[in-house]
């Protein structure tokens, strides 16, 4: 092998789990405190998980060009159950962009909040990992705040 040669990082798996540990904290929520929130400028669980599957959503449109609006996830995502799904099936798409080479060495070019990006397949994948790492801790510090025993944050 020469020096140059390296193998391309697989953290798939890893991730994988990762969406696991995030469904299995949904069953910590208790069922009439999906709404609750710490204090009234911050979002509440509900908003901060359809927040995450909606993101995953947006960003998969790039590559599928398939748009699908935030009031559908949030609807579907009232229940625990329906957070529940919804995070297995957005996770379903990004795993088949994960798994796709040419879609992660393709750049992709669009435009938010009026401000244009072009940033690498490469780029996206390490933005919805770290946008979900981030937004599990907030899920994490919500139940410490209900007192509600969880598992340790930790690596799957
Ligand atoms: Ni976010």
């Amino acid at each position: 092998m020469s020096p140059n040669t390296f193998e391309k990082l697989d953290i798939i798996e890893y991730w994988g789990r990762l969406n696991e540990t995030i469904i299995d904290l949904v069953d910590y929520i208790p069922e009439d405190k999906l709404t609750w929130s710490p204090q009234d400028d911050l979002w509440d669980f509900h908003h901060v998980l359809s927040h995450l599957v909606f993101t995953r959503h947006g960003w998969m449109g790039n590559s599928l060009t398939q748009k699908i609006k935030p009031e559908e996830i949030s609807e579907a995502m009232a229940t625990r159950a329906g957070s529940q799904e919804a995070l297995r099936r957005s996770w379903a798409r990004v795993l088949r962009f994960l798994s796709d080479e040419a879609s992660l060495n393709r750049m992709f070019e669009g435009e938010v909040e009026g401000q244009s990006y072009s940033h690498r397949g490469h780029w996206i994948a390490f933005h919805l990992l770290e946008h979900d790492i981030h937004h599990r801790s907030d899920i994490f510090h919500y139940l410490t705040l209900l007192k509600i025993d969880h598992p340790d944050v930790g690596t799957p």
